[in-house]
């Protein structure tokens, strides 16, 4: 590939044109971007020439790998046929119809609409509006509330950044939109008490649920809304126990159940929807990032024939939707891109062969003097770094070894990405041996560096 630009050029001009989403930008412009030029499979390059092996699948995305030729002709031949027309005006298209019909096929048997948009953030903003809609509908317009969890990532618009339970994205939009709170999110590792199981642990967990659910009123709570994983939050796994108790609580106040599917939707965790993983049953699912494996924009809500009902029930409307809603281009490559995932039977592949590749690989760093915990779900992974294994107590400082330690990886060839100090991987469905033991081989260097570096702080 030619550039018309060299890397310093690159930088230079980044740093004066373009504003980077979540980013320390004073010392990003000092230490300078990686540019990125292009991708292959499992494999990134940046303008230096440098391979590096994509450990997070593009940002939790790129399900099949990058640069997939099928993919790129799905998008030409549709934008050679028809590049755009929109959904709004009692109009539709083939790609729409046939993807939803694809995503009504795949997905849990309640869920059989879909209502699209192009980020996950718009999906769940369409969810809450969805939500508290059919609640006034059903003549309960009280219920408005919507219990999310702390440390939860269910996008950057407002109303999903006050869904989020990140404190510090609440304290930038101040004051975030009132009817969430946000109860404890299921994190064994770093919340249990001494000598509390895992199971004992999930279980108090859950039943946060029910304790604000009674707080607040429970005929003022609309709904429950979890990432069946925890991803941005730092790949936090709930214990067996959780998710089933869950739905009791949900199934026991009648309130809707919202599971964010972001990451954890098309094949993750070795099923098309993490609710299959887990065995619950929402009320709507949010899904974006790998419907396209990123190759596009797109995404959008699977919603419960009984909401749907309700709606269809009322001689009202739903004032809602995006340009982009069902875009025909999106939607032709979401179609090729789960055609290639059947086709190449990747969602039992991760159960069969990726899921317990990477536990194994996980597995080898549990001695390593730096590694508090491993833990792992379907191609969903995290390797948490503390100063004393012993005690779990963190570094001061939370995020300053996960970056030392994310800058080794890079230089090692290898993307993980650090949330603090717990080093998480989504790798893409396709991974072989071949990338697991290259992985391998890069942690193992880029914790042994890091010890390195932080060996001082580590406890006697
Ligand atoms: N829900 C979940 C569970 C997500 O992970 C969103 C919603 C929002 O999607 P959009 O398409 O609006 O970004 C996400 C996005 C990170 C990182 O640093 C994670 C996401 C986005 C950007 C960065 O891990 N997840």
């Amino acid at each position: 590939m030619t550039n018309q630009y060299q890397t310093a050029q690159y930088r230079e001009l980044d740093a004066l044109h373009h504003l980077h989403p979540f980013s320390h930008h004073k010392s990003l412009r000092e230490a300078g971007v990686r540019v990125i030029v292009r991708g292959d499979g499992p494999y990134i390059w940046d303008s230096e020439g440098h391979r590096i092996l994509d450990g997070m699948a593009g940002l939790w995305t790129a399900n099949l790998g990058h640069s997939r030729r099928e993919l790129a002709e799905a998008a030409y031949q549709q934008m050679l046929e028809l590049p755009f027309y929109n959904t709004f005006f009692k109009t539709t298209h083939p790609p729409v119809v046939a993807l939803a019909r694809k995503l009504a096929e795949i997905a849990p048997e309640n869920l059989n609409q879909v209502f699209f948009g192009s980020s996950g953030s718009e999906s769940n903003d369409t969810a809450i509006r969805l939500i508290r809609h059919y609640w006034a509908l059903k003549g309960e317009p009280k219920r408005k509330i919507i219990i999310s969890r702390k440390n939860a990532y269910h996008g950057s618009t407002i109303a999903a950044a006050s869904m989020s339970g990140m404190a510090h994205m609440h304290l930038h939009s101040y004051p975030v939109y009132e009817g969430f709170r946000h109860i404890m999110d299921p994190y064994w590792y770093g919340e249990a008490k001494d000598g509390e199981s895992p199971a004992e642990f999930g279980l108090r967990a859950a039943r946060a649920l029910e304790d604000e659910i009674l707080a607040v009123g429970p005929e003022n709570v609309a709904a429950f809304a979890g990432e069946p994983v925890e991803g941005a939050g730092g790949v936090k796994i709930a214990p067996e126990t959780y998710w089933p108790e869950i739905q009791r609580i949900v199934d026991k106040y009648g309130i809707l159940l919202l599971a964010d599917e972001v990451i954890t939707g098309f094949g993750r965790l070795g099923t098309w929807f993490g609710s299959q993983h887990y065995g619950i049953r929402p009320n709507l699912i949010t899904f974006a990032k790998a419907v396209t494996s990123g190759y596009l924009p797109l995404s959008g809500v699977l919603v419960d024939d009984k909401i749907v009902a309700t709606i269809l029930a009322h001689d009202d409307d739903f004032h809602h939707g995006y340009t982009f809603s069902g875009h025909p281009v999106a939607c032709a490559v979401a179609l090729k891109n789960l055609e290639i995932i059947e086709r190449e039977k990747l969602v039992p592949r991760v159960k069969e062969f990726g899921a317990p590749a990477l536990a194994k690989m996980l597995a080898k760093f549990k001695d390593h003097p730096l590694v508090g915990e491993v833990r792992s779900v379907g191609l969903l992974g995290a390797i948490e770094l503390v100063a004393d294994k012993r005690t779990r107590r963190r570094f001061d400082n939370p995020g300053r070894v996960g970056l030392i330690c994310r800058d080794h990886f890079f230089g090692e060839g290898f993307i993980m990405r650090a949330v603090f100090d717990t080093m998480v991987m989504s790798p893409p469905l396709i991974w072989t041996e071949t990338q697991f033991d290259e992985a391998e081989a890069a942690i193992k260097r880029a914790l042994d560096l890091t010890l390195e570096n932080v060996a001082g702080e580590l406890a006697a």
